[in-house]
């Protein structure tokens, strides 16, 4: 669930209701290493993903490697303190927004003061209770989701906004050039939209709106991504498919929405079909580009009569 690398496994997955320890990857960063095992095996217990740090140094190594949801970090340690992880955590867009909770030694006024002014989340001095410490830790994870789903969520529809999809699409892309795994991005768009709203009015239009939503996630796989690009249309990322099969996947999602009934006005069944373009990952394409020939795709399926798919 990191808001902060923009990591689309881990943003991916923490969809909608995970406990606080489901699915978070912690790091914790300190030179004792008692305490390490320690707090390990306490937080592997109550079901956290845990990395270690011994040092600034592997601090940063991991920081590069995994994405985290929260960082507990010790500030006394050889030979550099854990002051120096402030500013290149804090500098880094990738980093920034990573919950910090300090653990420190320091019972000192001023360094409390100074770690909170420096960026650190939470002030935990040692000794600790666990509990105490888990519950803080519980705390700022579940705050850090809530903010992640006013950012990256869109609000009638519930499934991702443009400005999640443009951070996936930059990673996945960066993916992509490296496995070289086929990949097909679709967009969508509801066929004469504007009539539904016209004929009844803005609240059913937000029903199919939701109601098309709702039919995308049920019947994509769960590790396919869906976001909503804008008004009535929808964008789609078909993991791991060849534009062959990512159009087999479309038709028969075109079926299922074509049955669907989205709402009810008075005796009338309100159903809706969509128009889509696909665009299969080629070789030194571009996001833009690959978002154009996408674009492209679904004009000439509008162009072709609708309710249907071209790629
Ligand atoms: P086409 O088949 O060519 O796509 O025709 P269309 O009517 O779907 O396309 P057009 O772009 O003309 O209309 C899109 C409409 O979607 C216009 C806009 O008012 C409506 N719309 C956009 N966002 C929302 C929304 O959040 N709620 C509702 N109810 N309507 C919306
Ligand atoms: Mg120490
Ligand atoms: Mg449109
Ligand atoms: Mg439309």
């Amino acid at each position: 669930m990191n808001v902060t690398g923009f990591t689309p496994t881990q943003l991916h997955k923490s969809a909608s209701t995970l406990s606080d320890s489901q699915e978070s990857r912690l790091l914790i960063i300190d030179d004792d290493a008692d305490l390490r095992a320690l707090l390990l095996r306490k937080f592997r217990a109550e079901g956290f993903h845990v990395d270690e740090a011994s040092s600034v140094h592997m601090a940063t190594e991991r920081l590069y490697e995994a994405a985290y949801d929260l960082i507990i970090l010790d500030l006394m340690m050889v030979p550099e303190s854990g002051y120096v992880l402030f500013d290149f955590l804090k500098s880094d867009p990738k980093f920034k927004w990573i919950p910090l909770i300090v653990l420190s030694g320091h019972q000192d006024l001023d360094e409390k003061v100074k770690c909170l002014e420096l960026g650190a989340d939470d002030y935990v001095t040692k000794p600790f209770q666990f509990r105490e410490l888990k519950a803080r830790v519980g705390r700022m994870l579940t705050r850090a989701r809530e903010y992640e789903h006013i950012a990256f969520r869109d609000a009638l529809t519930g499934v991702y906004n443009r400005r999640y999809f443009d951070n996936y699409l930059a990673v996945e892309l960066q993916k992509i050039q490296r496995t070289h795994a086929s990949s097909t991005l679709v967009l969508l768009d509801i066929d004469r939209f504007k009539g539904v709203n016209d004929t009844y009015g803005h609240p059913i239009g937000d029903l199919v709106l939701q109601g098309m939503a709702h039919l995308l996630k049920e019947n994509l796989r769960q590790s396919d991504f869906v976001a909503r690009f804008g008004g009535e249309e929808f964008v789609i990322m078909l993991g791991g498919a060849s534009e062959r099969e990512a159009m087999r996947v479309m038709n028969e999602l075109l079926g299922k929405v074509r049955e669907h009934v989205m709402a009810h006005v008075e005796d009338q069944q309100i159903r809706i079909t969509f128009s889509g373009g696909l665009a299969a990952w080629e070789p030194g394409v571009s996001r833009a580009e690959w978002i154009s020939r996408a674009d492209q795709m679904l004009y000439a399926a509008k162009q072709a009569g609708r309710n249907q798919c071209a790629g």
